[in-house]
């Protein structure tokens, strides 16, 4: 059976590259709800009643796990879907990108970066905190990342005056802090990393959960005995509920190739 990755559109693409990459026998359906989006803007009834749908979608395709490839929904109703898709084992990316962050804070300051219904609903905090109740954990929303990255502007001086206006505000927003690691807390800011590394500085170590989330989902599929046996290639699906051509064009961005539904 294959593994279902969901977002709300491109963004989840960064995180299915890393489940290609760590599990090259899986069959992937991807499906972002382009018709819809952006998740990051909308209030928590309409993110949960958004993502219960494609759930269901995905789940109507007989999935044997599914990925939440978005910050955003991962934050707001990774557990309503838990609810509703048990058995299938629900995956989120907010929990491996915490995770990742404490591993490479050496001072425990972290900085987050996400969509403002992420940074609001203080996922990061909570996720953090469970693993190091006495890290320091400062969070801002950029909604205009999402913008950039959507618009395939991913370095320059645009970019970079962007990020140098969302840090600066982060850091005089909690002043006496020097934080030592930054959390790309929404699927779309991997993309601007070099840009954002750029303004950071090299003291600052930029994580995201990606790679995270992959190892996770490797190790679900082992511990329940769900990996494919196969030494084909994998195939990957690929969905969306609005123009394809859209999808296929900005998705490539994302995926850093073209969107073929095999490789
Ligand atoms: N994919 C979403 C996230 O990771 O939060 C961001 C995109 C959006 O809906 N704004």
């Amino acid at each position: 059976l294959p593994i279902g990755v969901f977002d709300s559109g491109v963004g989840g693409l960064t995180v299915l590259k890393a489940l290609r990459h760590q599990l090259p026998h899986e069959n992937l359906i991807y499906l972002g709800d382009t018709a819809r989006l952006p998740y990051g803007t909308k209030s928590p009834d309409t993110i949960t009643r958004y993502a219960l749908q494609v759930a269901a979608k995905l789940i109507s395709q007989q999935i044997k796990l599914l990925v939440v490839a978005c910050n955003t929904v991962s934050s707001v109703a990774l557990a309503d879907l838990a609810l509703q898709c048990a058995p299938v084992p629900v995956i989120g990316v907010v929990k491996p990108g915490a995770q990742a962050a404490c591993r490479a804070t050496r001072n425990r300051q972290i900085a987050v970066m996400g969509t403002e219904s992420t940074i609001s609903r203080g996922a990061y905090q909570q996720a953090i905190h469970a693993i190091d109740p006495n890290a320091t954990v400062l969070s801002t929303s950029c909604t205009l990342f999402v913008a950039l990255a959507e618009e395939g502007w991913l370095t320059g001086s645009i970019v970079e005056s962007v990020a140098k206006r969302y840090l600066d505000d982060l850091l005089a927003n909690h002043p006496g802090t020097s934080p030592d690691c930054l959390v790309l807390g929404c699927t779309h800011f991997p993309l601007l990393a070099p840009a954002i590394a750029r303004v950071a500085g090299p003291t600052m170590t930029l994580v995201d959960s990606a790679s995270t989330t992959a190892v996770e989902v490797a190790n679900i599929l082992k511990g329940q005995n769900l990996c494919t046996i196969s030494r084909q290639p994998g195939s990957t699906r690929f969905l969306a509920t609005d123009s394809a051509s859209r999808f296929a064009r900005v998705g490539s961005i994302f995926l850093q190739q073209p969107l073929t539904s095999r490789d």
